[in-house]
């Protein structure tokens, strides 16, 4: 199966954003940073720098998620390839592509030949991605699509043999309403041959759960503040980061970790692309993450909400993290 083509980059996919969408941004952000508790969608946390010290937060040794996940797919890829049957493999916040060998190593052995679709907002890292992965598989085919998994699941091909993976538990980043209307988005496009592969991170002990957001190196901090920078670097901003510290917390109630920005001092910032003046007071608070945690049956809950069903479920020993095989329930 040698020299399959190599399509890392169809042109439309890689596309500019249109004015008309960065308005759109713009006033998202502006009403986001207007509430009464001010917050920066989560998005914003990854542009190239942001990337990079995430790629280092799975490196910690208090951030269990990413060995932990590749543990249970290095264990699970065989039965889930079996399972799945795919034909296309979709990745959603495809990263550095680290994970997808895992299960491309599984259907190799099994076989058959698949298409391999990477979805990720990072062209940077998409790219690179796509191109180590090419040159290691040369009989998968490549397509990246640069978008957000919110709003772009409508150009990753048609329903049928589709297995898509969303992993590192990035599931837990959206608020509960819009994870809804992801899953249910995605449901509306899966048929009954389609799976998909979500990894979520469980609940557990709080101050594990804390310790993995607020590790001593202050990697998490600086992945945090910086998201400051990419505002001030897209909408014309002022912000100081040395007038803000990182703060992360477990609020069991919702079962989520929170990520803030705490103001430091009294400070004024203005946003002049958004036509935005902020005055924070000492103590004030911007949210930046919210990452939800799941038990099987939470999440089981949320799925059913779209119409999905869990199949299978895999975790670790320690139950820190699963991997769940979701598929679209029948009626
Ligand atoms: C990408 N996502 C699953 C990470 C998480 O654990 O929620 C992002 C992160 N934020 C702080 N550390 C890691």
């Amino acid at each position: 199966m040698d020299g399959s083509p190599v399509r890392k980059d169809a042109p439309e996919d890689l596309a500019p954003r249109s004015s008309t969408r960065l308005i759109d941004e713009g006033a998202a952000l502006r009403a986001s940073l207007l509430q009464e508790l001010p917050e920066i969608p989560a998005r914003y946390l990854y542009d190239d720098t942001g990337s990079e010290l995430f790629e280092r937060i799975t490196g910690l040794s208090v951030y269990y998620q990413t060995r932990t996940e590749i543990s249970i797919l290095e264990r699970a890829a065989a039965d889930i390839v079996a399972h799945a049957r795919p034909r296309h493999l979709v990745e959603l916040g495809s990263g550095a592509g680290r994970k997808i060998r895992i299960l491309l190593d599984a259907l190799r052995a099994d076989g058959p030949s698949v298409t391999c679709t990477m979805l990720d907002i990072n062209e940077l890292f998409l790219l690179q991605s796509i191109d180590r992965l090419s040159a290691d598989y040369p009989e998968f085919v490549f397509r990246g699509v640069v978008g957000n998994f919110m709003t772009d699941l409508g150009r990753l091909g048609p329903a049928g043999g589709r297995l898509v993976v969303f992993f590192a538990g990035t599931v837990g980043n959206l608020h509960p309403d819009e994870r809804r209307s992801f899953l249910g988005d995605l449901a509306q496009r899966m048929d009954d041959a389609d799976a998909l592969l979500l990894g979520v991170d469980l609940v557990k002990d709080p101050a594990r759960l804390e310790a993995a957001y607020d590790d001593p190196e202050g990697v998490t901090a600086a992945f945090n503040l910086n998201v400051l920078s990419v505002l001030n670097r897209r909408f014309a901003g002022n912000f100081d980061t040395s007038a803000f510290r990182h703060r992360a917390f477990y609020d069991r109630k919702n079962a989520w970790i929170e990520m803030r920005l705490v103001a430091t001092r009294k400070n004024e910032v203005r946003l002049d692309a958004l036509g935005l003046r902020l005055a924070f007071d000492k103590g004030a608070e911007i949210r930046t993450e919210l990452s939800c945690k799941f038990t099987r049956a939470s999440l089981e809950a949320s799925a059913g909400e779209a119409g999905l069903t869990i199949d299978r479920w895999y975790t670790d020993p320690a139950d820190l993290f699963a991997l769940a095989l979701v598929r679209r329930r029948r009626s």
